[in-house]
């Protein structure tokens, strides 16, 4: 029997999206005890609210985000709105006993996503952060082949998140569109917004983080701001790079910036070890690359694995072999996980502890590049 699961959508933009067709998909393609009916969506203003409601086929919309938490009649509350609200959504939710599903970064730093671990966890509600990347699948294959031992002890894990959106000076800070740039909004830059991702799939892959040297820069130091319409200081970092050591004892080297000139979302990551070496680029997501040391010399190179086939992570939920499918399947997955594990009595990962340990690792690194100093990592 399927359950129903009233959603109540707290944000209609970019991420409101993707979380509104996951929710739509997946009682299509995963067999899963709940069915999510989407009840309401909230957004500031009414008339993007109400046209968002028609458009994905919720049942009604508002513009006060806590009468979606008041309301009874909703099972799960989905935060998909800037960093900065996070964490009293969160924590008002958590108090009124609904599932969360709450978008990436967690918090604006670590002291707030701690306020929101404790109350998610004295709740006891089920809860997932949205670092999607993951279920892409050949990310989760990446992962499945590092624990099955193949690339035997690693190395190095080297990851670039790479965009190009903000070179011109003419783009502002704030408001609806550029909130991202805005340090109010956003608590920081590159760091929250785009390593993040990497830092989440790489302890995910290769373990926890110890320590880590960085730097970062802001190239354009002053925007003007959509909602004021002055001119005022950025405060958050166009770009950074850190090194850092993995528990395992491996290194890693990481980038992200919103001025690498042709790229637009160029996620990738390498990584290294004694038996074998994995790589994987965004901009051709359904593809792992592969190297084997084991292979017999005169075949032995980078394989190309097109990941499409029904034995490889979620394919067999999918079309055929050779089919594959993009970005906003790894949405659809990543609910469908959560609606499995919801009715075990369990949250999914990475849960808001998990989404903890990244924010320190994002901490340490605005710290060292402040302090131009290596910095130790909190544990979560
Ligand atoms: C920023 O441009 C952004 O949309 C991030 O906010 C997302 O998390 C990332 O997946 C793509 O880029």
């Amino acid at each position: 029997m399927t359950k129903k699961l009233n959603i109540g959508l707290i944000g209609y933009g970019f991420m409101g999206r993707t979380h509104s067709n996951a929710y739509s998909q997946v009682n299509h393609f995963f067999d899963v005890p709940y069915k999510p009916v989407l009840q309401v969506v909230c957004g500031l203003e009414e008339n993007v609210a109400k046209d968002f409601a028609d458009q994905w086929g919720y049942k009604s919309y508002t513009t006060d985000w806590r009468k979606v938490i008041e309301d009874d009649n909703i099972d799960q509350v989905d935060i998909c709105v800037p960093n900065n609200m996070h964490a009293e959504i969160a924590i008002a939710a958590a108090k009124a006993g609904k599932n969360i599903i709450c978008e990436k970064p967690l918090a604006l730093n670590a002291a707030q996503a701690e306020t929101m671990v404790e109350a998610i966890e004295k709740a006891g509600v089920a809860n997932l952060v949205s670092f999607n990347y993951r279920r892409v699948p050949a990310v989760t294959l990446a992962k499945q082949l590092i624990d099955e031992g193949r690339l035997g002890k690693i190395f190095h894990y080297r990851a670039n998140f790479l965009q190009d959106w903000t070179i011109s000076a003419k783009v502002p800070q704030g408001g609806m569109a550029t909130w991202r740039l805005d340090i109010k909004a956003a608590g920081s830059g590159v760091i929250g917004d785009l390593l993040a991702h990497c830092i989440d799939t790489a302890m995910w892959q290769n373990g926890s983080i110890t320590d880590v040297c960085a730097m970062t820069e802001t190239f354009i130091k002053e925007r003007m701001h959509a909602e004021t319409g002055k001119v005022e200081p950025v405060g958050i970092d166009d770009a950074c790079t850190f090194l850092c050591h993995f528990d395992n004892g491996s290194l890693g080297n990481f980038e992200s910036t919103r001025y690498a000139r042709g790229h637009k979302a160029l996620y990738t990551f390498e990584i290294n070890g004694e038996k074998a070496s994995i790589a994987w680029d965004l901009h051709d997501l359904h593809r792992l690359s592969y190297f084997d040391h084991g292979d017999e010399s005169i075949v032995r190179g980078w394989r190309s694995i097109h990941v499409t086939d029904s034995d490889m992570p979620y394919m067999d939920k999918w079309w055929v072999p050779g089919l594959q499918i993009g970005y906003e399947h790894s949405f659809v997955h990543q609910v469908a996980e959560f609606l499995q594990n919801l009715a075990e009595g369990k949250s999914t990962s990475p849960d808001f502890r998990e989404a903890l340990a990244t924010q320190y690792v994002c901490d340490a690194v605005l710290t060292s590049a402040k302090n131009k100093k290596w910095e130790t990592v909190k544990k979560a």
